[in-house]
């Protein structure tokens, strides 16, 4: 499964995806084009392996994200609760990620929960956008892990679902297309 992750400089996407807590970094180390990660979740008993594309919330680096957004099953735009900047990209990036990668499963990403007290966007507003998006929303804190792993087995689950049932459409497109074909050909 191919999982691309996207959102504004600083709010989070590399050390959500860590494999582990100890790896998480105070300091900032700002993500140089795109990171492949590879991790593997563990899905009602099958070992899911998840190549993870943390992408540099870079605007200057934008045109290298663009080029990893082929094939893509899921994407996750990040956010950070604490900066409405960030929030008010998540359309921007929510506009790239539905033209550039049209069936894959979308999800919205409330990072830095533990900075609850500063918060300067509510879970309200945030979810009120992913309803309109249709799209879910998650929160959760990046530093504390809480909600960490539970969202990312969630989204790795929700996107398998979802290619499962674009790959049955295509098949099922391609099996009536050919029978037109046969119909053609033995007609003609
Ligand atoms: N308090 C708090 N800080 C966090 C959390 N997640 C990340 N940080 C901090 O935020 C800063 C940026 O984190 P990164 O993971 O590098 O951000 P990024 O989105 O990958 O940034 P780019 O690679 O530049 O796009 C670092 O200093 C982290 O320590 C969190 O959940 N809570
Ligand atoms: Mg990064």
């Amino acid at each position: 499964m191919k999982l691309v992750v996207l959102g504004d400089v600083h709010v989070g996407k590399s050390n959500l995806v860590i494999e582990h807590e100890h790896l998480f970094d105070y300091n900032y180390i700002a993500t140089n084009g795109v990171d492949l990660k590879e991790r593997r979740f563990n899905l009602g008993g099958e070992s899911i392996p998840v190549q993870i594309y943390d992408c540099s919330g870079q605007e200057a680096l934008k045109h290298i994200t663009c080029k990893y957004l082929s094939n893509v099953d899921s994407v996750m735009i990040v956010f950070d609760i604490t900066d409405m900047t960030s929030f008010h990209s998540v359309r921007n990036w929510y506009q790239l990620a539905h033209e550039k990668c049209p069936t894959a499963h979308i999800s919205i990403v409330g990072n830095k929960k533990d900075l609850n007290p500063h918060r300067t966007v509510t879970f309200k507003t945030a979810q009120c956008l992913a309803n309109e998006l249709g799209v879910p929303y998650y929160e959760c804190s990046a530093m504390t892990r809480n909600n960490v792993n539970e969202m990312l087995s969630e989204i790795v689950r929700d996107g398998t679902e979802k290619q499962k049932t674009v790959r049955s459409k295509k098949d099922a497109f391609t099996a009536v297309r050919d029978i037109f074909r046969f119909i053609k050909v033995s007609s003609d």
